[in-house]
């Protein structure tokens, strides 16, 4: 039987990679548009968890059903984890992910390109204490975009797992090892317990 799942996003990337991920282990995955709720939360926190639990919270007023959200973002060495908490909104500050990798390189030049990406899961459940599922994946920042794939910072990101950009990675490629995909795997296995 399907079981249901509301992912707290406005993304639409990251809907797209939950539903693939999930969808064959017999999870229907919806979001908040689909129930025609608009959800427009604030990320005030100080951590990508505390950020994870306001998203999750702001829909888990609405629904019955187990609530999802998901806090991610890009974090660079050399710049003290920067974007990281801010990717979102440091890309949408400049007008877009390209002057953002722009930007990124001219503060990266002649230093360490190491980065990796961080997401966090947060699952509300009615009368539960919330959980957390987190994961990483490690990197490199290009000096320049490479293959369209993916969303946000894919195209600048060189997983040294996979040996090439998440830009020019398969859809099939990233869910192996993504952060996203590391977390999603330990939720899994606590919604099959
Ligand atoms: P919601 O809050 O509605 O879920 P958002 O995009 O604002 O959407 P976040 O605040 O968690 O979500 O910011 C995550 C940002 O980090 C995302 O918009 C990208 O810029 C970046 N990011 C996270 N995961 C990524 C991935 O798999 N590939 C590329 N960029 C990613």
């Amino acid at each position: 039987m399907n079981k249901p799942l509301l992912l707290s996003t406005n993304n639409k990337g990251k809907l797209k990679e939950y539903r693939d991920i999930l969808a064959p282990k017999g999870y229907l995955i919806y979001c908040p548009s689909d129930l025609g709720i608009e959800i427009e939360v604030e990320e005030t926190g100080k951590t990508f968890r505390e950020n994870s639990l306001l998203k999750a919270q702001a829909l888990s007023e609405y629904v019955n059903i187990p609530v999802i959200a998901d806090d991610s973002g890009l974090c660079i060495d050399a710049l003290d984890d920067f974007p990281g908490l801010y990717s979102a909104r440091y890309a949408s500050s400049l007008g877009g992910y390209p002057s953002a990798y722009e930007d990124l390189n001219k503060k990266l030049q002649g230093k360490d390109r190491k980065a990796h990406f961080h997401c966090c899961i947060c699952l509300l459940e009615k009368d539960k204490k919330p959980l957390y599922f987190e994961g990483d994946c490690p990197g490199e920042i290009l000096s320049e975009p490479k293959g369209s794939n993916g969303f946000g910072y894919d195209p600048i990101f060189f997983s040294t797992e996979l040996n090439k950009a998440f830009g020019e990675a398969s859809e099939q490629e990233k869910d192996a090892v993504s952060h996203r995909a590391k977390a999603i795997a330990k939720l899994s296995i606590y919604l099959c317990l």
